[in-house]
């Protein structure tokens, strides 16, 4: 190994909505920073939720401060299209492009830039389960006004 390779930082890449954000976000982002000395994290545009079928309940600037407040996280980039990871990982000298295990198998193809790893979800907590389970409140509750009326 050449002595520029010694001294380069390892750099870590990851992508994500991180909308209402939560344990499974974090220890995602933890376990991703393990794997090397700088992590970046290409957070969704709204816009680009939108093509990806996730309406985020958090806008994007804020989704953004909070990602950019965790210890773990070194640079926030916006992700505005599937196929921008290949460029990313090029622009950055990514070494590691780490996902959670939902998109298992999705992104084998970047194993030719870098070396891609999925990490295990953090089981029973998801925003998809939040939003459920607000909505699910939210009937009671108008259910119990419609029966006090
Ligand atoms: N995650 C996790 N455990 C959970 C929930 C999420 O490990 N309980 C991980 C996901 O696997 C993902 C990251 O946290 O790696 C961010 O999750 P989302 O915000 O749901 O991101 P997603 O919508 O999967 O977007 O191009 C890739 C996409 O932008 C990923």
């Amino acid at each position: 190994m050449d002595k520029n390779n010694l001294n380069k930082k390892k750099i870590v890449l990851t992508y994500g909505t991180f909308d209402m954000f939560h344990i499974g976000h974090l220890n995602l982002l933890k376990r991703a920073k393990s794997y090397g000395d700088y992590l970046i994290v290409g957070i969704s545009t709204d816009e680009f939720n939108k093509k990806k079928g996730k309406n985020s309940i958090i806008p994007f600037n804020e989704r953004k401060k909070i990602v950019e407040s965790i210890k773990y996280v070194d640079k926030v980039i916006e992700e505005k299209e599937w196929e921008q990871k290949i460029k990313d990982i090029i622009k950055y000298k990514v070494d590691y492009f780490v996902m959670g295990d939902d998109w298992k198998g999705k992104f084998d193809e970047l194993n030719k830039f870098c070396k891609v790893i999925y990490l295990p979800r953090t089981e029973g907590i998801s925003t998809t389960s939040f939003k459920k389970s607000a909505k699910t409140l939210l009937a009671f509750l108008e259910q119990l006004i419609k029966e006090l009326k």
